[in-house]
């Protein structure tokens, strides 16, 4: 599975009701990984283990069950005091406090000179999950968000993408997006994807959480390759995003925030797109793109849901 975080962490748990997770590999999203009070944080990663683990916040979606705060809390004290100019203790991002342990662990690895392939495998077994979960690369690739305009202090400016979607709730709307380091990185997975049986694009956003993975050397070559075992799920139902900003970036980058569009962006790299009953009238646009179309219920609203979508997804491809 290619994959960003919550879309395709909920998929991810309805497949292993059906396979042996020890079957599947999820190639994951790194380029909203940030770095704040000196630690590495891997969002998509971590939403994708701790879901797996059943240690998942449902509510949130991301970070941990039975969370608490103290020291975010405790950076409170500092908020006066930090200088003008310095990023010292910021309060934008919360990290809870268990939280902050999987942070600690991947920093420390990470300086100790493991890779984050390496790292990422060893909280996933401590988390006890048995899904394979790969960066889609060890080097360090950035997504870059330039924001057309939103108050004055940013208008114009390139943000990073948590800036834009934790900072600014991603409200601002969004002119270009880029991949700093995407022309260098190495796809961890080459080999995963084509030796695999079956190759899903989850119902992730196509731009900011496929698009890094896409934009790496090889990747769009590969899944060309075995264009007929590729299978994506739409994020997009009705015209909406169920979560995240995905609908107006496909807007404001000029595509359309529609099946039909997701089917436009991926249809040279992918046989099949699965979208829910809702957008069921707009199979045959889909067909023009020269996809297959599937037509169920995509929407993850609770295990069983995501279970039989996941069945029908296997259904379809294998
Ligand atoms: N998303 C938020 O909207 N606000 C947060 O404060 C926040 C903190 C956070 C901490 C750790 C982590 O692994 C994820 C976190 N997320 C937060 C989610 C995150 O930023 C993801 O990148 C998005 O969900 C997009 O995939």
């Amino acid at each position: 599975m290619l994959s960003g975080g919550v879309g395709a962490a909920k998929f991810l748990s309805g497949l292993v009701q059906l396979v042996d997770p020890q079957s599947v590999t999820a190639i994951v999203n790194t380029a909203d990984d940030t770095i704040l009070h000196g630690l590495n944080i891997s969002p998509d990663i971590d939403t994708l283990t701790y879901t797996l683990a059943g240690a998942i916040d449902t509510k949130r979606g991301w970070g941990l069950r039975d969370e608490t705060w103290r020291a975010m809390n405790s950076l409170l004290r500092f908020e006066n005091i930090r200088p003008v100019g310095s990023l010292a203790a910021p309060t934008w991002f919360n990290l809870g406090d268990a939280d902050l342990a999987t942070h600690f662990y991947r920093t420390a690895r990470l300086q100790e000179g493991a890779t984050l392939t390496q790292v990422t495998d060893e909280i996933r077994r401590a988390f006890d999950v048995q899904v394979r979960i790969i960066p889609m690369c060890d080097q360090t690739v950035s997504t870059e968000i330039t924001v057309a305009s939103c108050d004055a202090s940013v208008s114009g400016q390139t943000i990073s993408f948590q800036e834009y979607f934790v900072r600014h709730q991603h409200s601002v709307p969004v002119q270009s997006v880029g991949f700093r380091g995407s022309e260098t990185a190495i796809f961890g997975a080459l080999d995963e994807l084509r030796a695999s049986d079956a190759i899903v694009i989850a119902p992730s956003n196509p731009i900011v959480s496929i698009g890094p993975l896409r934009a790496l050397a090889g990747v769009d070559e590969a899944l060309t390759a075995r264009r007929e075992k590729v299978i994506a799920v739409s994020p997009i139902i009705a015209g909406a995003a169920l979560k995240g900003p995905a609908d107006r970036m496909l807007r404001e980058l000029g595509h359309e925030a529609s099946v039909v569009g997701i089917a436009r962006l991926y249809s040279s790299v992918c046989a099949t797109l699965v979208i829910d009953h809702a957008d069921k009238d707009r199979r045959s646009e889909i067909e023009a793109t020269g996809m297959h179309c599937v037509v169920t219920n995509t929407v993850m609203s609770d295990p069983i849901a995501a279970r039989n979508l996941a069945q029908v997804v296997i259904e379809s491809v294998m």
